[in-house]
């Protein structure tokens, strides 16, 4: 069975156990026929023993599920005594120095599910390599450290694959009297196995060019299913944006003739940065206004920079092993989010890094699968591709881009880039090449990188009028994680400010020193640490970790009012907002108290006085009033709260509070929600977005509220709608809520859109988190329903995804039946895609953060799947991981 793991467990690979390759391999010859029962890959390497080790032994290769047809060393088919087969690798035990190897093998891609190495997707043949899908394609030494030069040769059926598509250059093409045809490319550019692509299928093109600054035209293509090339236009675009963004930004200019993307609908994750050749899932990059929602236009951008960004950080430097993974994905999320915040709004898209790293990594920093930014070990590396390893890389990145400041950074990424072009290299010699060119000493600083768990910052403040100083007293704690039980005190970058009574920012002056800026970033390197600013007469209120200038909790005991000044005054938007959330969170939890004990619920003066505030203040920034007026969500919440985690009373507290705030500010909701009106043509630009999102904001309110007013606008927009995010802007909050007329629009609507697969993701989703409609009988319900495909991952996470995460209300409603139905459903795909299997089992991996009866029935589920003979790697790792942490207590 595929994947599947025998009775003994896996072993882990270890970082301490790295050693260089045996062999390098030079050049590769492929040759792919591609079949409708089978493939044939031919390949033919310029093989040779490591001058960096000093015997190179056997070689051997890894290989997964292939059938060898041949084996030849210097052109001679080796006999069956020459060599070794496992499930695993082929190994031949003499080979000279310097040779040549020729390898045949056969593989199904009509019947690979798991989506890695070459598969089909509606009809088209294409790959997904990273990290270890090469293997499945041929023999080969699937590591990244082993880079070579790649000549690719296709040949299919030319009406079925008329496109036939690698990385490089297309160096050469013709027909077959077969019926066959066959296209030749080359790429110019030594890479590891991770980063070589395929596809071949009948798509449509779209073409563009672009001019780099040195004057060189590169081709773009996108390739796309015919009858999608209306929804290209914004990928284009983007593109073209991150070229020129590269270009200012790091000075790095795209080296290719030719760049191509091509869109498939059946993808693991977002899309594949393979060198020349992207491969996208459609839902990263179709876009038009009918069918996608700003969110999907900015999203789509911020994945094609981020794709277009790796062909430096990741393919001219790449990784010398797994464990280095952060280095180019830390840094590529970094650069992303850095373009993102340059197009659009900068406060916002750090609101929205920041939310995503407290919903996905706190947790998980938190939890039984903790690890270090860069890992020590690894059963299943496809597991690694977390939250940690990208959104908390990226927040190292961004630490040290503060501390050396953008000059001296971009010096440093300069030197890296130079030095280790070509080179498959560490996040020490990143680090290292950031040192020197800054003169920085980043010694402690690197704990980021091998110590897991979030720091939690405790501050208290002293104000001495007599003396006129202020002194924050500072503690850090950083706390036990798998496998590391006790931690050093790190390197924290913790940016501060103070406001005096009337809300205007203090000049900072510390012991001994001039007068500097309003915010002044302390370097806390203690476990204790004390921080005195002089001339400070009056007390102030102090403005913590601007900018979320760490990834840490904070922990400081802001009075409620002290919060609300914050969020009306701070010259620091992100720190406004923060006061914000703070104060939203500490009256869902006094909701929460209040539904526990079976008291009235009651909403805070202080809040809806915010909140009213926010609402009819001339806040310039639309965008920042909208999230400020978001209520953090049931997930976060969860992850606030004291154990045991109680889902039903944070869900009632968030809809009560909700609903009374839409009820007392009813007008304030009704005069956003029509103040933010627009005619004209649909366009994604930042203003137009942050309207749109505060007029759909001050919708949902309103229906939420049961605001008569409200839920007819609602009803009305969602039929009248021009564009996607208008559409769902009133369909998701009549879902959530169930109003009348619900089902009749959600009919509608699949009725409208059934023929756009991206659509359909959207209806699944909002009717999946709905606690009307994704209760356990929806689910099974959507499970069913003709436009759901087990097979594909787009629906897997729309349906099954959505309800773990987002409905934690339902999943985890006490009799533990939604357990079990989703512990069948993880069974199931764990047979079909073993990387999506693994993902859905994380949502039991906090089991214990929620009450004994609900632990035990989550135990059992982990235990359940656990024992499963046929499981995969994947999985098992996943499962044996949550239960292990709770064995050892
Ligand atoms: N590098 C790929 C992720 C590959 C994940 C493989 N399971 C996408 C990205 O981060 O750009
Ligand atoms: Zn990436």
């Amino acid at each position: 069975m595929a994947d599947s793991r025998q009775q003994q467990s896996p072993r882990p690979v270890r970082l301490a156990e790295y050693t260089p390759p045996a062999h390098l391999v030079d050049t590769v010859q492929l040759r792919f026929e591609l079949g409708e029962e089978w493939t044939t890959v031919s390949s033919r390497l310029t093989v040779r023993a490591n001058p960096e080790r000093i015997e190179a032994g056997p070689l051997v290769l890894d290989g997964r599920e292939l059938e060898l047809l041949e084996v030849a060393v210097d052109g001679r088919p080796l006999g069956e005594g020459e060599y070794a087969l496992d499930a695993e690798s082929l190994t031949i035990p003499e080979v000279p120095e310097r040779f040549t190897l020729e390898v045949t093998t056969r593989i199904r891609p009509q019947e690979n599910t798991a989506l890695e190495g070459l598969y089909k997707s509606s009809g088209t043949f294409c790959t997904q390599c990273e990290p270890e899908g090469f293997r499945r394609i041929t023999y080969f030494p699937d590591r990244s450290d082993v880079m070579a030069r790649y000549t690719t040769t296709i040949v299919a059926d030319a009406q079925r694959y008329p496109v036939l598509l690698s990385n490089g250059n297309r160096i050469g093409a013709g027909t077959l009297t077969d019926g066959r045809h066959w296209v030749q490319w080359e790429d110019p550019f030594p890479k590891p196995s991770y980063l070589f692509a395929l596809v071949g299928g009948d798509l449509a093109r779209v073409a563009d060019s672009y001019t780099t600054m040195s004057g060189r035209q590169v081709a773009l293509h996108i390739y796309v299913e015919h009858g999608n090339e209306d929804k290209v236009d914004h990928a284009m675009r983007s593109l073209k944006e991150a070229m020129a963004w590269d270009e200012a930004t790091y000075g790095r200019e795209c080296d290719l003739d030719v760049y191509q993307i091509v869109a498939v609908e059946d993808f693991n994750m977002g899309a594949m940065e393979n060198k020349g050749l992207n491969i996208f899932n459609t839902s990263a990059i179709l876009a038009k206004p009918e069918t996608a929602t700003d969110a999907d236009f900015q999203r789509i951008e911020a994945i094609i920079g981020h794709e277009y960004f790796h062909n430096w950080s990741g393919n001219r430097v790449t990784l010398r092993d797994w464990f280095q993974l952060s280095l180019k994905e830390g840094f590529t999320v970094f650069r992303e989010q850095h373009f993102s915040a340059d197009r659009y709004s900068a406060p916002v898209q750090r609101i929205e890094d920041v939310r995503r790293l407290r919903t996905a990594q706190f947790p998980e920093d938190d939890g039984p699968t903790a690890h270090p930014v860069r890992p020590d070990s690894y059963i299943e590396i496809s597991n690694f591709y977390t939250p940690t390893v990208y959104e908390k890389g990226a927040e190292v990145v961004r630490m040290m881009y503060h501390l050396l400041g953008p000059e001296d950074f971009r010096r440093g990424t300069d030197l890296f880039f130079a030095s280790h072009d070509g080179r498959a290299v560490t996040t020490e010699d990143f680090v290292r090449a950031l040192e020197e060119a800054s003169d920085r000493d980043l010694s402690q600083f690197r704990l980021w990188y091998t110590q897991a768990g979030t720091p939690r910052l405790f501050v208290d403040a002293e104000h001495d009028p007599g003396a006129a100083t202020y002194t924050l007293h500072v503690r850090q704690e950083v706390p036990e994680t798998p496998g590391q039980a006790h931690k050093q005190p790190m390197h924290i970058p913790v940016a501060v400010g103070l406001l005096d009574r009337a809300g205007n920012a203090l000049p900072l002056r510390m012991e001994g020193e001039e007068p500097g800026g309003t915010t002044r970033v302390l370097e806390l390197r203690e476990a204790e640490q004390s921080f005195t600013f002089t001339g400070v007469g009056e007390d102030p209120v102090p403005s913590l970790l601007r900018g979320f200038s760490a990834p840490v909790r904070l922990e400081h005991d802001h009075r409620d009012q002290d919060l609300a000044f914050l969020l009306a005054h701070d010259e620091d938007l992100f720190t406004r907002w923060e006061a914000g959330q703070e104060l939203a969170c500490r009256s869902l939890f006094r909701g929460v108290a209040a539904y526990q004990a079976g008291d009235e619920m009651r909403l805070d003066e202080t809040l809806v006085e915010a909140f009213g505030g926010l609402l009819r203040g001339d806040a310039g920034d639309k965008a920042l009033v909208a999230e400020a007026l978001t209520q953090p969500d049931e997930g976060y919440l969860a992850d606030l709260m004291d154990w045991p985690v109680d889902p039903e009373a944070i869900h009632q507290a968030r809809r009560f509070t909700r609903a009374r705030l839409a009820q007392a500010l009813g007008d304030d909701f009704l005069y956003s929600y029509q103040a933010n009106q627009e005619g004209g043509e649909y366009r994604p630009d930042p203003g137009a977005i942050a309207r749109r999102r505060l007029k759909n904001l001050s919708l949902a309110y309103l229906v939420a509220g049961g605001v008569g007013e409200g839920i007819e606008a609602a009803r009305e927009q969602v039929h009248t709608a021009t564009n996607m995010t208008d559409r769902l802007g009133a369909l998701r909050p009549m879902v959530a809520e169930d109003v009348p007329g619900t089902a009749e629009s959600l009919e509608a609507f699949y009725t409208q859109w059934k023929d756009e697969p991206e659509v359909m993701d959207k209806w699944f989703a909002i009717q999946a988190t709905s606690p009307h409609y994704g209760t356990l009988a929806g689910i099974r319900r959507l499970l069913e329903h003709p436009a759901f495909n087990f097979k594909n991952p787009n629906k897997v996470r729309a349906v099954l995804g959505a309800f773990a995460r987002g409905n934690p209300y339902r999943f985890h409603a006490p009799d533990g039946e939604a357990y079990t139905f989703f512990a069948d459903q993880v069974l199931r795909l764990d047979r079909i895609n073993p990387q999506m299997a693994a993902a859905l089992a994380r949502a039991f991996s906090r089991f214990r953060r929620y009450d004994e009866a609900r632990q035990r029935l989550m135990r059992e589920q982990l235990e359940r799947i656990r024992q499963d003979p046929q499981l995969s790697r994947d999985t098992f790792e996943i499962v044996t991981k949550s239960l292990g942490a709770e064995e050892n207590g």
